[in-house]
């Protein structure tokens, strides 16, 4: 039984969903995990018993411009390791939470290993902003282990901070027993959705990133030859640009915008098609959550998403804006039902295969292994 420190940003986000999955994979298999995040992961939703929550508090004390919570962390994360005594600090993000881990790595007794996961955001700032470049190669070269959730944000990584640092890919997994396709039929009728409309869905945090215009201009030109709707589940800044847009190209009708959901696999068990757009994406977990409930996939050729859809296998993948193709294929699949069978069940194939939670989980648990064997 190893004890395992986990912090994540722990609001609704891919990063947040795999470390909090990942910890409670762990603790399955009888080892301690003590999440240190600044408020209850929103996925940790069950009570089990080797698992526990350790939050952040920043003080606001008038002398503070700004409350430094990433202070608060480090602090936090060196009390933890040494009063739980911890064997590895498993951070999500190399900015701040690889850099805060190196300074409770200092400041505390014991000799804990830190491992980062890196999710994309940071290589994201650096594209925009190169003020953070030092502190994320710190926080990186300072890790025990690195791992990235694609090889593409792997190779990104290395080049964009300059460094010969190890970088494992392990990839992003579902959680199997959340992410299956159901019989909800009844659901698309509460919808409104007739039986013979073909489902389009769009699963994200509306950040301007995830090309919310390309989805609805690809929806437009799939629903101009046929039957069809388009579910867009989630909120964020590109909202109102998004029904601004709908309702300019007159097509408010068949579009449903959800907000955020929570029983995100039931909408996908009604869907026929997923697409992902993005302009950035060093993964697409969404990809895998649709795939894990049959749903094929439309992704751009951009970051990790061509390494988890397969062209003209589980998917196709087009490139970045080209909504025209897009909505060819998307045609293609909607209107050939025994294609659109194998390409969802070679979908699920794929996530059965190579993203499965065990497989994920056991390359976590060697990596560990090789840490503290070390
Ligand atoms: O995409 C986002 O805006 C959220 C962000 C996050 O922190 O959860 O997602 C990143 O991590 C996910 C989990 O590894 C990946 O699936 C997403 O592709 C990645 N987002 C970007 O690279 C833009």
């Amino acid at each position: 039984m190893k004890k395992i420190g986990i912090t994540c940003y722990p609001s609704v986000g891919g990063s947040g969903v795999i470390a909090t999955e990942l910890g409670m994979l762990l603790a399955e298999q009888g080892h301690e995990i003590h999440f240190i995040t600044s408020s209850l992961p929103f996925r940790l939703n069950r009570v089990i018993p080797n698992i526990y929550y350790h939050e952040v508090e920043v003080g606001h004390y008038p002398v503070f411009q700004y409350p430094p919570y990433d202070l608060a962390l480090a602090t936090k994360m060196a009390e933890v390791i040494d009063r739980e005594e911890l064997d590895i600090l498993h951070v999500h993000y190399a900015m701040p939470h690889a850099v805060c881990a190196i300074l409770a790595r200092d400041m505390a007794k014991r000799d804990v290993k830190i491992v980062t996961t890196l999710h994309g955001t940071d290589i994201t700032v650096l594209g925009i902003d190169n003020t953070f470049k030092r502190m994320i190669k710190y926080g990186i070269e300072n890790s025990d282990a690195v791992t990235a959730v694609s090889k593409d944000l792997a190779n990104q990584t290395k080049h964009m901070i300059e460094t010969d640092k190890e970088i494992s890919v392990i990839y992003n997994f579902v959680n199997e027993e959340e992410y299956y396709k159901r019989d909800l039929e009844e659901i698309k009728a509460q919808y409104g959705i007739q039986e013979d409309d073909k489902v389009i869905i769009h699963i994200s945090n509306f950040r301007k990133v995830k090309r919310l215009e390309d989805t609805v201009n690809t929806f437009k030109r799939i629903r101009d030859g046929m039957k069809a709707k388009l579910l867009l589940v989630g909120d964020g800044p590109e909202y109102t640009n998004t029904f601004n847009l709908v309702t300019r190209l007159g097509i408010q009708d068949d579009v449903l915008f959800l907000g955020k959901q929570k029983n995100i696999s039931d909408l996908l068990s009604i869907a026929d098609l997923n697409l992902l757009l993005s302009e950035k994406e060093s993964f697409g977990l969404v990809l895998l959550e649709a795939m894990a409930c049959e749903v094929a996939c439309i992704g751009t050729n951009v970051g990790g998403i061509p390494e988890v859809i397969v062209h003209d296998e589980t998917g196709y993948i087009v490139e970045l804006g080209d909504v025209e193709t897009a909505a060819y294929y998307a045609k293609q699949l909607l209107t050939d039902e025994s294609l659109l069978k194998r390409f969802s069940e070679t979908a699920l194939e794929r996530v059965r295969n190579h993203f499965h939670s065990s497989i994920i989980l056991n390359q976590y648990m060697d990596l560990y292994h090789k840490l503290l064997s070390n």
